[in-house]
């Protein structure tokens, strides 16, 4: 009798067993995150903790499902703290994924939201003048062609931090337009582009001439091939319409701004 109870019990093991491969281990590598909110405004700063059960080798963060980016290895030890800032606006789906030194993966999500706060939105610009308006810019072409003028894109920078892994910032290439061939109405309608900055931002302004992409002639002769500027003396009159002027170099520009209620 004792016999046969221990040949079936053999049996509903090796029955048990034979769906697993014997070689294959469960891997215990695990990480939390701990986010500082998960409710965040405009460009307002917030970090991450990743917290691992045994030291990570490799980590990354991801806002596409790790499409883009990777792991780095930079010693993050069992706990490090990532930086994060947005300035669009809506629920941002950040992926942490970390790997242990025996490629052990462990992943976790955590979704924030962003809205507006009183962060400004640039809706449009117009450029009034620039350095050498209606002058040539493209020698190639005669002196009656038009053809000569400016073919003018501009750019916008501000401050932003340089990657997640640490809380460094600096002025970052943020938006960049359409090229007005040969000047055009130099009227760009930027409703659509979400370009929102807070209010004590300094906005960093570029213009150039496209030549042969990636050339380019700056449009403010510079150094320096650019202009900051800040919405400092606005903030009570809050103005829809903003007119910077840089007599130095002819230009002069209208920013269209919306600002929040
Ligand atoms: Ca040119
Ligand atoms: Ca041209």
């Amino acid at each position: 009798m004792n016999k046969l109870v221990i040949i079936t019990f053999a049996c509903l093991c090796m029955l048990g067993c034979s769906t697993d491969n014997p070689t294959a281990k469960i891997s215990t590598f695990n990480i939390e995150l701990a986010p500082s909110t998960v409710n965040v405004t405009v460009d307002e700063p917030f970090t991450i903790t990743v917290n691992a059960n045994e030291k990570m080798a490799f980590m990354g963060a991801s806002l596409d499902n790790f499409a883009t980016g990777g792991l780095a290895d930079l010693g993050f030890g069992n706990s490090y703290v990532l930086h994060f800032n947005f300035d669009t606006l809506g629920q941002k789906t950040i992926l942490v994924r970390a790997q242990n030194s025996r490629n052990e993966l462990s992943e976790k999500k955590v979704v924030v939201n962003v809205t507006r706060g009183n962060a400004i939105k640039i809706t449009g610009m117009k450029v009034l003048s620039f350095y050498n308006i209606n002058q040539t810019w493209d020698p190639e072409y005669v002196a009656t062609d038009p053809n000569r003028l400016a073919d003018v894109y501009f750019g916008y920078s501000k401050s932003s931090l340089n990657n997640y892994f640490d809380s460094k910032y600096s002025i970052r290439k943020w938006f960049v337009s359409s090229v007005k061939e040969n000047q055009g109405d130099l009227t760009w309608n930027l409703t659509t582009n979400e370009l929102y900055i807070k209010p004590n931002g300094i906005l960093r302004f570029g213009l150039v001439d496209q030549d042969a992409p990636p050339l380019g002639q700056d449009l403010l002769n510079g150094p320096p091939d650019f202009r900051d500027i800040s919405f400092a003396d606005y903030l009570v009159s809050k103005p829809k319409t903003i007119t910077y002027s840089f007599p130095e170099i002819n230009l002069q520009f209208i920013l269209s701004v919306e600002w929040s209620n």
